[in-house]
């Protein structure tokens, strides 16, 4: 008998970040009630430190698309899911468009309810940080953030904010939700950045 088998296949553990375990199926993780989704009702905003703010019907916003991105996604509280495709239009799409100004490098995700989540620039610059309507094929179910949702895989999951409303460019660490009740801001699971106290040892790249 082998007490100690390797865990998962060593191609699919160097996936696994440290702390992490993979689940069957998609977990739904969040914090307060579904949203319905109102189209007539319904718009996107980009705002902030921008020089050209605008704001788009969901129409106009899927037009903008579609960008697949297969990845991975890590939640705080452990579970992995690997190679989920999402489809969606680039974060840095919306950005381009928008131009955020010098000092505009941080980004707060607005959503349904007041939740959000706050990212470096840099962090939903990268090209696979998408806006996401998609997820293997299919709309994306509503407890998994239809009609809209952030997607940053190379950051904790708390970050890929549901039900997205806009998204708010600043020049500065605002907290989020989850940022102000302790979690990290950058929140790299390669760096099993999950706390904010862990924020103070530095050595980050970026903020
Ligand atoms: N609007 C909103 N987005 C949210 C959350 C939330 O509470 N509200 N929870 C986050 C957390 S902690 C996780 S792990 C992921 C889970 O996404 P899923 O339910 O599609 O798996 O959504 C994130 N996005
Ligand atoms: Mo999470």
């Amino acid at each position: 008998m082998k007490l100690f088998g390797p865990k998962y296949p060593e191609e699919i553990a160097a996936r696994v970040p440290p702390g992490q375990r993979l689940v069957k199926g998609w977990p739904v993780l969040h914090y307060g009630p579904i949203p319905r989704f109102d189209e007539s009702s319904w718009d996107f905003k980009v705002f902030g430190l921008v020089e050209n703010p605008f704001m788009v019907s969901y129409s106009e916003l899927k037009a903008l698309g579609p960008a697949k991105v297969t990845a991975d996604m890590h939640c705080v509280t452990g579970w992995s899911t690997l190679d989920n495709e999402w489809e969606g239009v680039p974060v840095r799409v919306l950005s381009e468009r928008a131009r955020p100004k010098a000092e505009g490098d941080w980004v707060i995700t607005h959503c349904e309810y007041g939740y959000t989540s706050n990212l470096s620039l840099q962090s939903v610059l990268d090209d696979d940080a998408l806006l996401a309507w998609g997820h293997n094929g299919e709309p994306l179910a509503p407890e998994h953030g239809f009609p809209l949702r952030l997607v940053v895989p190379k950051r904790y999951a708390w970050k890929s904010a549901k039900w997205l409303r806009g998204l708010e460019f600043v020049d500065r660490n605002e907290r989020g939700f989850w940022e102000v009740r302790g979690y990290h801001t950058h929140a790299d699971p390669w760096r099993e950045e999950r706390y904010s106290y862990q924020e103070d040892k530095g050595s980050e790249s970026e903020p």
